[in-house]
């Protein structure tokens, strides 16, 4: 049994999507970010960040403790090896899920999640920030968008953590004002892989949590106002 710590974001979903693809057993603990729970002492035990998506594996392979994990991209190379599966099965299949994967986690990911907060929830409309991410947005999509015109998933002819760590992201591109007919090759990879029955259930979890309340200025502080900790 594997504890799911988490929200219903992009980077919440990379996990469920991969627990539900692997065939987990697995149970989630809410963490509802816009009201401060990531900043328990229980979660911090799990994840010092205080950010989500964190897992407990109750039964680790080794037979030990229960394993805490944080960081998404961790989280989804620890299942991958725990099934044996979704991570390439040679050294050169492998290596390049990872290199897909640590594109998401450094820059995909980060870079819209920038954007996302410049365009929805700052102050005031900042036409530098704007232009700056929107213009790095446009320029990893059309990275995604070239890997994919010769290739039916990211990594090549399997799919993988990466696809399941970029997808999300995609998900969400109504907050970075991205239309997929600018980029075909994402658009039909993206179709695809959202039609698994997998990522749909990966997805319906915990679904009415998030947006069920409009974000208020009290989470807009706790959430974009946060110093170091004490
Ligand atoms: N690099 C981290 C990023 C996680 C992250 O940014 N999580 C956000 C939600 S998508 C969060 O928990 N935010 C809570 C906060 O900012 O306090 C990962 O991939 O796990």
């Amino acid at each position: 049994m594997i504890e799911l710590y988490s929200f219903p974001t992009p980077n919440g979903h990379k996990v469920s999507i991969a627990l539900e693809e692997l065939g987990l057993d697995y149970e989630i603990v809410p963490i509802n970010i816009a009201r401060g729970d990531q900043f328990s002492e229980e979660f911090l035990r799990i994840s010092p960040n205080n950010r989500i998506p964190a897992i407990v594996d109750l039964d680790p392979a080794d037979g030990g403790d229960p394993l805490s994990i944080f960081e998404s991209g961790a989280i989804l190379v620890y299942l991958a090896d725990k099934q044996g599966a979704f991570i390439g099965d040679s050294v050169r299949g492998r290596t390049v899920v990872m290199e897909w994967l640590m594109w998401q986690m450094a820059n995909f990911g980060p870079m819209l999640g920038q954007l996302g907060h410049f365009r929805n929830y700052a102050s005031e409309q900042i036409p530098y920030a704007l232009e700056r991410y929107g213009n790095e947005v446009d320029r990893l999509y059309g990275i995604l968008d070239e890997r994919l015109e010769s290739r039916a998933y990211v990594a090549g002819d399997d799919y993988s953590i990466a696809d399941m760590a970029i997808g999300p992201w995609v998900a969400f591109r109504g907050m970075h004002g991205v239309e997929l007919a600018d980029y075909p090759h994402v658009s039909r990879w993206y179709t695809q892989i959202t039609s698994r029955p997998a990522w749909i259930r990966g997805v319906e979890e915990g679904k009415e949590q998030w947006g069920a309340e409009p974000m208020g200025d009290d989470a807009k502080k706790l959430l974009f106002g946060q110093r170091r900790r004490g």
